[in-house]
């Protein structure tokens, strides 16, 4: 008899075959994002769940599904899963880092560059036909090379884009992170830590690429963009809830910072209406990650993960490895 597993969304049909040799799947074929109450249902008997960040496993699911042994996340961010109440109940977590790190480091830059030039907004006024004339102050934005880029959260992903501002436009690099990295770290990279105020007070170009928790709710909030140059652009490739969406459609609107690149939304994938009617923002959905190769890598990650914690091999990339160390 094989191990039952879930697979709450899509994935590629080839991650799927892989997952069918090892296991007894069921597969949400059709993609639909589950309610709490049916992820439960589904998931009766069965001791693996291939999850992306779409699928909340807190304490009553965990409760509610006693056989679950691993949770494989397609995704390096992990809020959507109680890592705290998974250890308490031998359940092990994974996610994948690393295969999604330069991607999304290029998706970060793409956003600050297409923010700081008015890309989105020009071309709006392009597509709606208004283009009638060139004048010397169209769409007049702010230089990234040579200019300071602020980066809050230097892991992987923070070092990636700090390598691109530094080495390949020439950026002044400053960042902020709980600890600082060690000097051999930031040498290559020429970046430099600061407070949290230097940052927001100093960067011509602010990029968030911290992970979200209860602690960095709303690390970008009224107080926040008050700090922040009226020249300055934000871009959050991080996570929805990190920036106060009305806040900063506020800001927006009042042109006290100039532009933002917003990927990761509060309560996606509805977005804030006041966001979506203020030009100088750009917005996408969700997409950092998604290249072909980032998202297949993502899914054999995934699935890697999920057949090692559950047949007794060793999980590349475990959120709590206690978990394992402990025996089930
Ligand atoms: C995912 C992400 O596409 O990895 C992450 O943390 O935000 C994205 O790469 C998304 O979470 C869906 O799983």
């Amino acid at each position: 008899m094989s191990i039952p597993v879930l697979v709450a969304r899509a994935v590629f049909p080839q991650t799927l075959e892989r997952l069918r040799a090892s296991f007894d799947v069921r597969h949400n074929a059709d993609d639909t994002v589950l309610s709490q109450d049916q992820l439960i249902e589904a998931l009766q008997g069965r001791q693996g769940l291939l999850a992306t960040g779409s699928e909340k496993v807190d304490e009553r699911l965990l409760d509610a599904c006693p056989k679950l042994r691993v949770v494989a996340n397609m995704a390096v961010g992990y809020n959507n899963i109680d890592i705290a109440a998974c250890t308490e109940r031998g359940v092990l977590a994974t996610n994948t880092p690393d295969v999604l790190t330069e991607t999304t480091a290029d998706f970060g830059f793409a956003l600050l560059l297409a923010t700081a030039r008015r890309m989105a907004e020009s071309e709006h006024f392009l597509r709606r036909g208004e283009w009638k004339k060139w004048s010397y102050d169209m769409f007049t934005g702010s230089d990234v090379h040579g200019a300071t880029l602020g980066i809050l959260g230097m892991g992987r992903i923070g070092q990636a884009i700090a390598r691109r501002g530094a080495l390949g436009f020439g950026m002044r690099v400053i960042y902020h992170n709980r600890s600082r990295l060690p000097e051999e770290t930031e040498l290559p990279l020429g970046a430099r830590w600061v407070d949290k105020e230097t940052l927001l007070r100093d960067a011509d170009h602010l990029i968030l690429v911290l992970p979200y928790s209860a602690e960095s709710h709303h690390s970008i909030g009224e107080a926040e963009l008050a700090l922040m140059k009226p020249t300055a652009t934000l871009v959050n490739v991080a996570r929805g809830g990190i920036v106060d969406d009305a806040a900063l459609a506020r800001a927006l609107r009042e042109q006290r910072i100039a532009a933002a690149g917003l990927d990761v939304f509060e309560g996606e994938p509805r977005v804030h209406p006041d966001l979506l009617t203020v030009p100088n923002v750009v917005l996408t959905p969700h997409i950092a990650s998604a290249t072909v190769a980032t998202r297949r890598a993502m899914a054999e990650l995934a699935a890697d993960n999920l057949i090692a914690g559950l047949t007794g091999g060793r999980p590349p990339s475990p959120i709590n490895p206690e978990v394992l160390r402990r025996g089930r």
